[in-house]
């Protein structure tokens, strides 16, 4: 089935100038950017997405991470595209994630992990709501 998928390649990736090299890992494995921004995220936008989260002990990092500098957003489509992302995106955590993973090429920590992506076509979505309204 042919869906979308929400990214961001976080403010990390982007402050190291990995945009491009993580755009053409999601383009030569046959996804489709149909959408994509540049932006400096707000502590509301940063708030909302990670709403799930709300409460526990490291969102408060978490937003001001998301925020410090910019972030881009993109929209990817694909077939199955939501679990394709997440297994090239790899593990939460970059000390767990399998080789040759985003996560762990790129990533730096637990919260400094250097992208996101939607966890069902439902989180995409709503996600996108957010980064592109
Ligand atoms: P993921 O779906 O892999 O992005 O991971 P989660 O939704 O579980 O977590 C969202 C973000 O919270 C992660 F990208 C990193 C951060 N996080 C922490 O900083 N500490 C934790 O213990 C768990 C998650």
């Amino acid at each position: 089935m042919t869906e979308k998928t929400l990214v961001l390649v976080k403010p990390d990736a982007v402050e190291r100038n990995l945009i491009g090299n993580i755009l053409t890992e999601y383009e030569r494995n046959g996804l489709k950017i149909i959408d994509l921004k540049l932006l400096q995220a707000s502590s509301a936008m940063a708030e909302k997405h990670y709403a799930e989260h709300e409460g526990k002990p490291f969102f408060d990092r978490l937003v001001a991470y998301l925020t410090r500098s910019p972030l881009a957003a993109l929209v990817l489509e694909g077939e199955n595209a939501v679990e394709r992302v997440r297994a090239l995106n790899g593990t939460t955590d970059p000390e767990k994630s399998g080789d040759n993973t985003i996560r762990a090429l790129y990533g730096l920590s637990l919260s400094e992990n250097t992208v996101h992506a939607s966890d069902s076509p439902e989180s995409a979505e709503r996600e996108r709501s957010i980064w592109f309204a």
